[in-house]
C-alpha cells in the first residue's frame, strides 16, 4: 500500500514523508528524450514514442503513440528509452511495452465506440486494470487521456463529465482506490476518439495532494456525478531518483477556477499550485525535467510562453494547443520534477 498525503481539510490526518516509505526498488527504469522529428525504426531500446501534432498517427509499431494536438513550441517527440530489455506486444486493444519494472502502454478508441462514454472509458479503463495485473505491473503510476471535444454535451451529459464517470466506475472497483490514484492530465482534442496512454509499475507511488486545493476525487457534485479519479502528483521513489510525476494542473483554489478571461494570473495560479505539491514532498532538490503547456487559444501563446519561461529558464518546455477541461480554463501545466538519492 501506498502512503497518502492530503489536504490539511481532509478528515484523514496527513502525514509526512518517511525514508521508510517503500522505494519501487530498482533504479529508474527509463530515461526521456526530445527530439524534432521520430526515428523511422524504433530501435530496440524505446518503451514509448509519443508524437505530438495535428493529424494522424503512424501504427506500425505498438510503441507509436501519436496526441493530436498542435505543437506550438518545443520538440514535437518525446521518447522513452530503457537500458533494460524491452518486450512488446498488443492485448486486446492495448498496445504495450514493458521492461521488466514499467509498462507504457496505450489505447486509442474512435469516436464511434464513444457513442456512450461513460460505458467505453468504463470498459477501457477496466480493460487496462486487468492487463496491468496480468503482465505483473498493477499500479497505475501516471495516465494521460486526450479526448476529442472534451466540453460538449451539456450538464452532467458533458463528454468531460460522462468521462470521469466511466474513469470512476472501473477504478473505485478496487478497495482504498483513493489512497492509489495516478497522476493524470485530461485535455480535449479537435481530433476523432479517445486516447489513453499510462505508465504502470510494480508497486504504486506516494500520492501527494494540495493544501490549496479540494482533492479532485472529493470535488462536489456541482462538477459532476462522480468526481475525476486523479491524484494531484505521485511520488516515484527509485533506488538513484526521486521523481515527482505532477498531473495537469491549473487555476483552481478550493474546487473553483480563478481568474477567469486573464491567462496570465491562471499560469501563476497553476505554478503557484505546483508550488506547493513540490513543498509537500519535503525533498528539497527536486528539478523539472520537462514543462508542458497546454493552451486554448493560439493567440494567447506569446504572452503566456514569454511568462513560463522566464519562471523556467533554461528548462524544457513543450507548449500544445488542447482545451482544458473546464470552459473557463484557458492553461493547465504538467511536469515531472527528479531528485537524485
Ligand atoms: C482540475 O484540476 C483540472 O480529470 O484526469 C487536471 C488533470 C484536470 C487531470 C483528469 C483533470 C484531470 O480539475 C482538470
Amino acid at each position: 500500500m501506498s502512503q497518502h498525503i492530503v489536504n490539511n481539510s481532509d478528515a484523514v490526518a496527513a502525514r509526512a514523508l518517511s525514508p521508510q516509505d517503500p522505494p519501487q526498488a530498482t533504479f529508474r527504469p527509463y530515461a526521456l528524450q526530445h527530439l524534432d522529428a521520430a526515428p523511422a525504426v524504433l530501435a530496440d531500446n524505446v518503451l514509448a514514442c509519443i508524437h505530438h501534432g495535428e493529424g494522424r498517427a503512424q501504427h506500425n509499431d505498438p510503441r507509436n503513440i501519436h496526441v493530436d494536438l498542435p505543437v506550438l513550441a518545443g520538440h514535437s517527440v518525446e521518447l522513452w528509452t530503457s537500458e533494460r530489455p524491452v518486450r512488446c506486444g498488443r492485448d486486446g486493444s492495448i498496445d504495450y511495452a514493458e521492461n521488466g519494472a514499467v509498462l507504457f502502454g496505450h489505447l486509442h478508441l474512435l469516436e464511434h465506440e464513444l457513442a456512450d462514454i461513460d460505458r467505453a472509458v468504463f470498459h477501457a479503463y477496466a480493460r487496462i486494470d486487468h492487463c496491468l495485473q496480468q503482465h505483473g505491473y498493477p499500479a497505475w503510476l501516471r495516465v494521460w487521456n486526450y479526448l476529442a471535444d472534451i466540453t460538449g454535451g451539456g450538464g452532467d451529459a458533458e463528454r468531460y463529465r460522462q468521462f470521469s464517470v466511466g474513469r470512476y466506475k472501473a477504478l473505485s472497483l478496487k478497495p482504498g482506490f483513493e489512497h492509489e490514484l495516478p497522476a493524470a492530465t485530461a485535455i480535449g482534442t479537435h481530433g476523432d476518439g479517445l486516447l489513453i496512454y499510462f505508465l504502470a509499475g510494480k508497486r504504486a507511488g506516494t500520492q501527494i495532494e494540495n493544501p490549496r486545493q479540494v482533492s479532485a476525487f472529493r470535488y462536489p457534485r456541482q462538477y459532476g456525478p462522480k468526481s475525476p479519479s486523479f491524484s494531484r502528483a505521485n511520488l516515484l521513489r527509485w533506488d538513484d531518483a526521486s521523481e515527482l510525476m505532477v498531473s495537469g494542473t491549473a487555476s483552481i483554489v478550493g474546487h473553483e477556477t480563478l481568474h477567469i478571461g486573464e491567462p496570465l494570473a491562471q499560469l501563476d495560479e497553476a505554478l503557484a499550485n505546483v508550488d506547493a505539491l513540490l513543498a509537500q514532498t519535503m525533498i528539497p532538490a527536486l528539478q523539472p525535467q520537462l514543462i508542458k503547456l497546454y493552451l486554448r487559444h493560439r493567440g494567447h501563446f506569446e504572452r503566456v510562453a514569454a511568462h513560463l519561461a522566464a519562471r523556467y529558464m533554461n528548462i524544457p518546455c513543450m507548449v500544445l494547443q488542447g482545451d482544458v477541461c473546464r470552459d473557463e480554463l484557458d492553461v493547465e501545466i504538467e511536469a515531472i520534477f527528479q531528485a537524485p538519492t
